[in-house]
């Protein structure tokens, strides 16, 4: 068996680890990135699009922001479909300028990757069966296969950055945890497709045959979605049967057309909220969606593992200049207040715009109510937009 050792062992190289293993660079800090993908699987995978202000802001100043402000896309407002009419929300007037920008998961991916390998930093790609000992001890270590061959790595500590499905949280006692969680009675279908956006803003539209939402990606890509059953196979969903649904949902009463192209990628995404409490167990920390889940109605999922490394980054720092513990006993704490704010704002979100199966008669009129409502006060339009935009780092 082959034995390394780095400072912090990082699995996942989803935006969470990435993030993480600069911030660490940034404070002198050895990390290894641990990722069971290969780089172009992981460069390629289409997921996220919309990031927060704080997020870009923390790109900014760690200079990993140059193409993303050369591509992305600066957003100062939404729109909202409601009756076949829409409603601007102006995301910026009422937040005091803050705004979101519109770039791929997987282009921000890119530039991480890049920069981490041109600094020399340390990203091992298809690496198989990773298991983690030791958790409750002051070495703790990861082991993994390296094409085969077994290799161990011993660190200070381990950042699980290995979202939902990963093994950083089936690794802790669960009696150690607690589990919050919520399953709702829909998912998305999304495809992204090579046409111009009908839409300079996202459009998220409320229908009676469902949710549908019109997002880009450049001058000439496009994102969309639209709700369907959990139970729904990419298969019951032909290219022209997608089109014809987000044409009747995103449909106005003004001749607004909605151009479509060859459909490029096409997935199906449940619709789950999670949180783990706490988020660490013995020098084992767990960040983004590893230790949560949100639904991607508010857009926040990448935005919050951006928010629980910083925060970790920040502990781990403080441990290796004053071996002080206190700001690493707080990770978990301190993460979760924005965790649980965010969870309430998507699912609060998701609530307001998807048809639900079999709805009552009396919700169905209140959530339309509530979306009036919301057209209509400038202290709800306020709400939804601070939260939108997302709430400065603390
Ligand atoms: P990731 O991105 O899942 O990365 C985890 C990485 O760990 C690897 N891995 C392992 N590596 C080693 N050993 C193992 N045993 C491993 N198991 C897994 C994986 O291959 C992967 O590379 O988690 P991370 O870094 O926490 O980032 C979270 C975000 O990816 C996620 O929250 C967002 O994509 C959610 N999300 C959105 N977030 C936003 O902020 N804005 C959005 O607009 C937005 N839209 C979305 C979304 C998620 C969606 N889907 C597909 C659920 C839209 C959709 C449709
Ligand atoms: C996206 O562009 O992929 C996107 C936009 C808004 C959301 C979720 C996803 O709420």
């Amino acid at each position: 068996m082959s034995v390394s050792e780095t400072q912090v062992g990082i699995i996942g190289a989803g935006p969470a680890g990435l993030v993480l293993s600069h911030l660490l660079a940034r404070a002198g800090i050895e990390a290894v990135v641990l990722e069971n993908r290969s780089r172009e699987y992981i460069e390629h995978r289409v997921r996220a699009g919309v990031l927060e202000q704080s997020t870009i802001d923390l790109l900014d100043e760690m200079r990993l922001s140059a193409r993303l402000r050369a591509e992305g896309l600066v957003h100062h407002g939404i729109l909202i479909g409601l009756e076949g009419r829409r409603h601007r929300i102006p995301l910026s007037e009422l937040t005091g300028g803050r705004a979101i920008t519109i770039y791929g998961q997987q282009e921000l991916v890119k530039d991480l990757v890049a920069a981490r390998v041109a600094a020399g930093g340390a990203i091992e790609f298809e690496v198989d069966d990773v298991r983690l000992s030791g958790l409750e001890t002051a070495r703790p270590a990861i082991r993994y296969l390296k094409q085969g061959q077994p290799r161990e790595l011993r660190c200070d500590f381990i950042a699980g950055c290995d979202g939902f499905h990963g093994v950083a949280r089936r690794s802790i006692p669960p009696g150690a945890l607690r589990v919050y969680e919520r399953q709702y009675p829909f998912a998305w279908l999304g495809i992204l497709a090579a046409v111009a956006p009908s839409t300079d803003e996202l459009i998220y539209a409320r229908h009676e045959r469902g949710f549908a939402l019109h997002s880009l990606r450049s001058p000439t890509v496009s994102r969309l979605y639209i709700q369907v059953d959990p139970t729904a196979a990419i298969a019951d969903w032909p290219d022209d049967r997608v089109w014809e649904e987000l044409r009747l949902r995103l449909g106005t009463n003004d001749g607004w057309t909605l151009a479509d192209g060859p459909v490029l990628e096409k997935s199906i995404a449940l619709h789950h909220s999670f949180v783990v409490e706490p988020m660490q167990h013995g020098r084992l920390f767990l960040a983004g969606d590893a230790a949560h889940i949100v639904p991607p109605t508010g857009a926040k999922g990448l935005n919050l593992a951006v928010a629980d490394v910083r925060v970790l980054a920040r502990a781990i720092a403080h441990w290796y200049r004053s071996g002080g513990t206190d700001e690493l006993n707080r990770y978990s704490e301190r993460c979760l207040s924005r965790v649980w704010r965010v969870q309430e704002f998507s699912s609060w979100m998701s609530g307001l715009l998807h048809r639900l199966p079999g709805v009552d008669p009396f919700d169905d009129r209140t959530q339309r109510a509530r979306l009036e409502w919301l057209c209509r006060s400038q202290a709800e339009a306020r709400s939804l937009a601070e939260n939108y935009v997302g709430l400065p780092f603390v």
